[in-house]
């Protein structure tokens, strides 16, 4: 069986101004050579889009679905609640409340719709994340993350071996 050869993972957020934050995760996945779209997706400036978004995801290949927003941060719920695939939510930071905003309307989901919310400005952990779930059926990916977390291993007792000399 071949593996897919469009996009696994989308990653959609609420605003333009929501790609620093973002591209973290972008960064994450393209480390691991895993093939994701990006776009804006707002669930209140651009509901229908947002909603046909989520409807398709499965039917294109997508596997997983990270969505970042800011403040009334309703997008990774309501997309969540449009399609069977794992949503993970990614809570961005806005000039006021210092994401506290968006990660509370992301991480309080009513039971039966859930969202997998990452820390506040945890986009590179989300990337990650993704790269986990799809890991789950892919050997070779699996392997890399291994890899990745043997590498993280090694880099701590570096530190600690230079803090002690
Ligand atoms: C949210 O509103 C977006 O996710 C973004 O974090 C925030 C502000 O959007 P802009 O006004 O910068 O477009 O929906």
């Amino acid at each position: 069986m071949t593996a897919p050869a469009g996009p696994r993972v989308g990653l959609i957020m609420g605003s333009d101004s929501d790609w620093p934050t973002m591209e973290a995760a972008a960064q994450a996945l393209a480390e691991f050579g895993v093939p994701f779209e990006v776009g804006v997706v707002s669930a209140h400036r651009t509901p229908q889009r947002m909603l046909d978004y989520a409807k398709n995801a499965a039917g294109r290949g997508i596997s997983v679905i990270i969505a970042g927003a800011g403040g009334a941060a309703h997008l990774p719920g309501m997309v969540a609640s449009a399609t069977p695939l794992p949503v993970i939510g990614v809570p961005v930071p806005l000039k006021y409340l210092d994401g506290m905003d968006s990660l509370l309307s992301i991480v309080q989901m009513p039971a039966g719709v859930p969202v997998a919310t990452v820390s506040i400005g945890g986009a590179r952990n989300a990337g990650l994340l993704a790269v986990r779930i799809l890991g789950a059926s892919d050997p070779a990916l699996q392997k890399s993350m291994e890899s990745f977390q043997a590498g993280l291993e090694s880099m701590v007792l570096e530190k600690d071996e230079n803090l002690r000399r």
